[in-house]
């Protein structure tokens, strides 16, 4: 096999032996991701490998199968492209590009803190991305630093949509006629695209400032703190980037900038963003502002390191009880 599967590649009957596992880029709940090498070539890309049992454990089976299928519907310059999937008897695997420059998080953290301008840069391209999936009635729902990349040239991919979910565009066009909307429809607090422009309004706090708005030890503090609603704006802000992350991080969702009816336009046209050419943006023509030393197409200096574990140990070959729970994947 010399070919790299295309889009469409996930019954093309690729398999774990095709490819060596190189290194851990991240771990999560039920699996992890990891810097692969397609046997043979050069060619390398990011293998997510998501443990079957674990995936029913922590009963992930609705959102691990929508996130092959909204990742393999999207198609977009600042997401993650998926090259395709497949499993065997103990895992799920996930063949996606290999996006060199790290976490955000990670060049966060090693800067302390970014300036106005680079702040409204991977906000921007942020916004065209959320834009992007909002048109196609995906809501994210997983915005923070961990999940956004940087390319090789910096510009901003955002990975993991294990929380993406597509919502049908009726809840929203029904939301004007509210003697037919469902209880769930009025309550799911999370279920709109709104908690995506929420979450933005978060990220731009915690990019300028080096750490988020509300924050403490614990979760309940912290979800007593969202609710409380103070907001305590470091001096050093700029004015307009202060205003917009009041009208992102407005408890009302009816009220919330991106929520309104002209949608994202509204985020865009704000006066932070003033001079931003969002058309040459999307071409990725807008010099980014940390720009990942790399110095071979498998380069994982911009990565943290993890303790390894043997994946083809802990392979139990001919069971596979769950095989009917994954037959899209
Ligand atoms: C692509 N490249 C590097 C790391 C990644 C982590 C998760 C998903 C895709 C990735």
């Amino acid at each position: 096999m010399s070919e790299i599967p295309n889009r469409n590649g996930a019954k093309l009957g690729y398999k774990l032996s095709d490819f060596e596992l190189l290194k851990t880029l991240g771990t999560g709940t039920f699996g992890r991701v990891y810097l692969t090498r397609f046997k043979g070539t050069e060619q390398y890309y990011a293998m997510k490998v998501l443990k079957k049992a674990e995936v029913v454990r922590l009963k992930q089976v609705e959102h691990i199968n929508s996130e092959k299928t909204i990742l393999s519907e999207i198609n977009f310059p600042f997401i993650v492209n998926l090259l395709c999937t497949f499993q065997d008897e103990t895992n799920l695997y996930m063949l996606l590009e290999y996006v060199v420059g790290g976490e955000l998080f990670s060049h966060l953290r090693k800067a302390g803190r970014f300036s106005n301008d680079m702040t409204r840069f991977y906000t921007a391209e942020i916004i065209l991305a959320i834009e992007y999936m909002h048109s196609l009635d995906i809501i994210y729902r997983d915005l923070k630093p961990e999940n956004l990349l940087l390319d090789d040239k910096g510009h901003i991919k955002i990975t993991d949509f294990g929380f993406a979910k597509k919502v049908e565009d009726r809840t929203w066009t029904l939301c004007g006629t509210p003697e037919y909307l469902a209880p769930e429809i009025i309550q799911s607090k999370g279920h709109g695209k709104a908690v995506d422009w929420w979450a933005l309004g978060i990220l731009i706090f915690e990019m300028l400032a080096g750490y988020p708005p509300f924050f403490d030890d614990n979760p309940f503090g912290i979800y007593e703190k969202i609710l409380a609603g103070k907001i305590v704006f470091p001096s050093h802000f700029d004015p307009s980037a202060k205003d917009l992350i009041k009208k992102l991080l407005t408890a009302d969702r009816t009220k919330r900038l991106g929520n309104l009816k002209a949608g994202s336009d509204d985020i865009k046209k704000h006066k932070w963003f003033r001079g931003v050419e969002w058309q040459v943006l999307l071409n990725r023509a807008i010099r980014a502002p940390i720009v990942p030393v790399c110095s071979h197409p498998g380069d994982t200096r911009n990565f943290d390191n993890y303790p390894e574990v043997s994946e083809e140990e802990q392979r139990i070959v001919g069971v596979d009880p769950y095989k009917h729970l994954f037959k899209d994947f």
